[in-house]
């Protein structure tokens, strides 16, 4: 029942933002495994492949989701018992909860050291990832200040502006469309990633893409702040990242879009910054220039490229 609340705390964005997500759903995959009844290997295995398909469906977007559920999932290849197959999943999920909670915190130091003392900085929708530099920047003493979007239609930067004004630091709200306004008073731009492909592209919240576009054109740097886990490792193959596009009455009232039968309201919930307007992505792993994506697949995901071939059709890993 675990997995059916986090399923439902997904799609109602109760729980967001990609890292969070990920570790909700190594999290449900634990408790399953734990409250399992199956009483043989086979129907564990069945129980939780369609507990993983679940998870893996909520959002279509953030790769990071996926990519937990791959690592949780692996821990039931080797096992031929059922006691190996339970304690084989329990670990995993525990490990991939552990190593992303301190990825978090490594990006925060490493990417605080990109941010100078008198720096303003300007961040785009609500990345943990990326306020976890921001406050570890304010935190080493840096007097810093910050402008933070307010991210329609979900509003995340009502989450952001708590946050950042919960840390004490100087903030600037302001709406989506006054970025290229403001662009000349910021020094740099910091940001989150639901998705890193192998070109060094980067899928984050919905309007990322021209906030790096305007700071490409005022000549102020824009740095990704994304786990190993957020990159997508099946880019490799071509394979596109999908694009969540959600209910148009998040940005429309229902009342109001009866009346206006010829308006259809379109909502994408994430876009595509192209790897030219990135200028660092801080992983855990250490800063990158974006075209170094592949070097991340390839070492950091644990997955050897052979490996990818044979789940490219079988997200779980388990073969049939
Ligand atoms: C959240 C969003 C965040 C990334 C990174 O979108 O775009 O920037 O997920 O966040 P949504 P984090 O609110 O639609 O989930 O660094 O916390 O993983």
């Amino acid at each position: 029942m675990f997995v059916t609340e986090t399923v439902k705390k997904i799609k109602s964005m109760e729980i967001r933002g990609a890292g969070r997500i990920a570790r909700a759903c190594a999290e449900a995959l634990r408790r399953h495994a734990t409250e399992s009844r199956a009483g043989d290997l086979a129907s564990f295995r069945r129980e939780m492949e369609s507990a993983a398909q679940v998870l893996v469906a909520t959002r279509p977007t953030a790769v990071s989701l996926p990519n937990a559920v791959h690592l949780v999932m692996s821990g039931l290849e080797q096992a031929v018992t059922l006691d190996e197959a339970r304690n084989g999943v329990i670990v995993r999920a525990e490990q991939f909860i552990y190593s992303s909670q301190h990825a978090v915190e490594k990006i925060a130091q490493f990417g605080a050291r990109h941010i100078r003392d008198g720096d303003t900085i300007l961040t785009h929708c609500n990345s943990e990832a990326a306020l976890g530099c921001i406050i570890e920047a304010h935190r080493s003493g840096k007097e810093i200040e910050v402008f933070a979007t307010e991210v329609r239609p979900r509003n995340q930067g009502l989450v952001t502006i708590r946050t950042l004004n919960d840390a004490g630091i100087k903030t600037n709200f302001i709406v989506d469309s006054a970025v290229r306004s403001f662009i000349h008073d910021v020094d740099l731009v910091i940001v989150g990633a639901d998705a890193v492909t192998v070109n060094g592209a980067v899928v984050n919240k919905i309007g990322t893409s021209q906030v790096a576009h305007t700071a490409a054109e005022a000549r102020v740097n824009v740095l990704v702040a994304a786990e190993t886990y957020k990159f997508a490792p099946r880019t490799i193959f071509g394979e596109l990242i999908q694009i969540e596009e959600r209910a148009g009455n998040e940005v429309l009232a229902d009342e109001i879009s009866r009346s206006l039968p010829h308006v259809t309201v379109r909502n994408p919930a994430f876009d595509v910054t192209p790897a030219e307007y990135i200028d660092l992505i801080v992983t855990e792993a250490g800063a990158i220039p974006p075209q170094m994506a592949y070097i991340i697949i390839r070492e950091y995901l644990g997955w050897g490229i052979e490996e990818f071939h044979k789940t490219f059709e079988n997200p779980t890993g388990h073969e049939e």
